[in-house]
């Protein structure tokens, strides 16, 4: 008698406690995600998480390509973490030149990295975070864009402003916009799973 009321309330607990482990691997496993919406942005506004203390993220090593073909900048709008080199293609079979006035608004940090021809590439590493607008000395009409990011957390907005963040940490964080228009600064609590923003 004994045995048999015990053998049932045995198992389950070891239901209820597997259940709890499961439960607790999920949300380990399991990223957190902010979602939300830039009011007023349209599509290529940049948010992304600012630097978070005792963090010092690199995107050292890591290349991306930006590339001149058919007289623009491709893609028009690259984000990458600081440290991160971009690699400048020409695709065109004229001459391209690149150079930027200034980074994050910082005159002092223009660069003229000349004029090269087609196949070729030129490389920077862009370590301080910022807005970098291209430009094409040779095209006027060119412009691109680079936005270097302190934190390899960020996003572009789609065409309705609205924004998607995977792979967030959990914790008290702040959220900032780049490009397309005034700067947007609002602090955030990311927990488990998603969490909305309105920017
Ligand atoms: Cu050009």
């Amino acid at each position: 008698m004994k045995s048999l009321l015990h053998k049932p309330l045995l198992s389950a607990v070891s239901i209820l406690e597997f259940l709890v482990i499961v439960a607790a691997l999920a949300s380990a496993i399991m990223a957190q995600e902010i979602q939300g919406k830039v009011s007023g942005a349209r599509a290529g506004t940049v948010v992304y998480v600012d630097w978070i203390s005792g963090k010092d993220f690199k995107g050292q090593g890591k290349h991306v390509t930006m590339d001149q073909k058919g007289m623009t900048f491709r893609p028009h709008s690259l984000v990458v973490l600081r440290g991160t080199t971009v690699d400048f293609l020409n695709s065109d079979a004229v001459g391209h030149n690149v150079y930027w006035k200034s980074v994050g608004g910082d005159k002092s940090k223009g660069n003229n990295m000349g004029t090269w021809p087609q196949g070729q590439t030129k490389s920077f590493v862009f370590w301080d975070a910022g807005a970098v607008p291209l430009l094409c000395n040779v095209h006027t009409e060119m412009s691109g864009y680079i936005f270097v990011v302190p934190t390899p957390y960020y996003a572009l907005t789609k065409a309705d402003g609205s924004f998607d963040i995977k792979g967030v940490p959990q914790g008290h964080l702040t959220l900032k916009t780049m490009g397309g228009g005034a700067s947007k600064s609002k602090q955030v609590d990311v927990g488990a799973g998603i969490t909305n923003v309105e920017l």
